[in-house]
């Protein structure tokens, strides 16, 4: 059992995955969590981090702050995808191996796996094949990760653990519509053009390619259930198990948004990997299961969007 008040790390508490998953912890009642914006600290500066583990001695550490994006800006910027997560992933995990933190999550994605991995995808598909083209920097940077955590498990007994979360939506996406994911993409493209008035949206791709959806909330709360559950050196997956055509997820968020206009695919833009789809049987016989339907996730990531203040949006 985790101590209610352990002192508990947060790497990158503003982004959707760290303010999930400070919710998540707040409301499991723990009450020392450690925060820090980037203005704060930065987390390349490997001689920050460690001062900060210094001082704060942190017991344990969710590690939540990546740089991340959608099919763009992975494809046109993998030099950044590799190198800023790689630094921060040796800063964080390094620190926290030499300032003995009792137990470490780190958070990685489900574009680890090879691109024609077998489906529904099992964590030992991990290094069986060539990665999907668009995103394999990030991906090489977030399998270095998970490796790391497990070398360090079987090199010095540290209680390092990986999750690989599927694609996640929430409150705190980012909405630019160059660098963001598609869910946030949908909702703020169909949702200027109901205000606008505008006949159309154009969309990216052929809507064919299959993706898999979790709120970002029900990601937190897998992450907090492993935290206090799950010792393994294998990473777990965390999903539905259930997935959807873009182009059926697009005919959800604009009847959600309430737009009445036409869909056009831009195929001059990157379907990506065709399907992506994690086998969650793991998690589940764990013990873990989510609560949020698709439909109610959409719904709530909606509102989000609507209540806040245009200026505080990430756009
Ligand atoms: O969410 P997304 O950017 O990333 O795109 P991936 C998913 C699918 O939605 C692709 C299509 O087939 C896109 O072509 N799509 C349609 C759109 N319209 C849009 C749009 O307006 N914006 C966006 N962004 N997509 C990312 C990886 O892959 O998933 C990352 O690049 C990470 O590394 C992340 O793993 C979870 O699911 O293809």
């Amino acid at each position: 059992m985790i101590d209610k008040k352990a002192r508990i790390y947060v790497a990158g508490h503003r982004g959707l995955v760290g303010s999930a998953i400070e919710r998540a912890l707040v409301r499991e009642g723990y009450e020392n969590i450690i925060k820090r914006t980037h203005a704060e600290l930065d987390l390349t500066d490997q001689k920050a981090v460690f001062d900060f583990f210094d001082k704060e001695r942190p017991e344990y550490v969710v590690l939540a702050a990546a740089h991340v994006g959608g099919i763009n800006a992975n494809q046109t910027a993998p030099a950044d995808f590799i190198y800023i997560n790689s630094v921060i992933q040796c800063n964080v995990i390094g620190a926290a191996h030499e300032y003995k933190v009792k137990k470490l999550l780190f958070l990685g994605s489900s574009c680890i796996y090879p691109r024609m991995a077998k489906q529904p995808i099992t964590e030992s598909e991990l290094l069986t094949g060539p990665l999907e083209k668009t995103n394999e920097g990030y991906a090489i940077a977030k399998i270095s990760g998970l490796m790391m955590c497990r070398f360090f498990k079987q090199q010095y007994g540290d209680n390092f653990i990986s999750c690989m979360p599927t694609n996640l939506y929430g409150p705190n996406d980012n909405f630019n519509l160059t660098s963001s994911h598609v869910l946030p993409a949908l909702i703020r493209k169909f949702d200027d053009a109901k205000e606008s008035g505008a006949d159309h949206v154009t969309l990216w791709g052929t809507g064919a390619p299959l993706r898999e959806f979790l709120y970002v909330d029900d990601m937190a709360d897998a992450c907090v259930f492993l935290l206090q559950n799950y010792d393994g050196e294998e990473h777990v997956n965390i999903g539905t198990g259930r997935e959807i055509t873009i182009k059926e997820l697009a005919d959800l968020v604009r009847e959600i948004v309430g737009y009445e206009g036409e869909i056009v695919w831009d195929d001059s833009m990157p379907d990506g990997t065709p399907r992506k789809l994690l086998d969650v049987s793991k998690l589940h016989d764990l013990g873990w299961k989510e609560k949020v339907s698709l439909k109610e996730g959409i719904r709530l990531a909606y509102d989000w969007y609507k209540s806040q203040d245009k200026g505080e949006l990430k756009l």
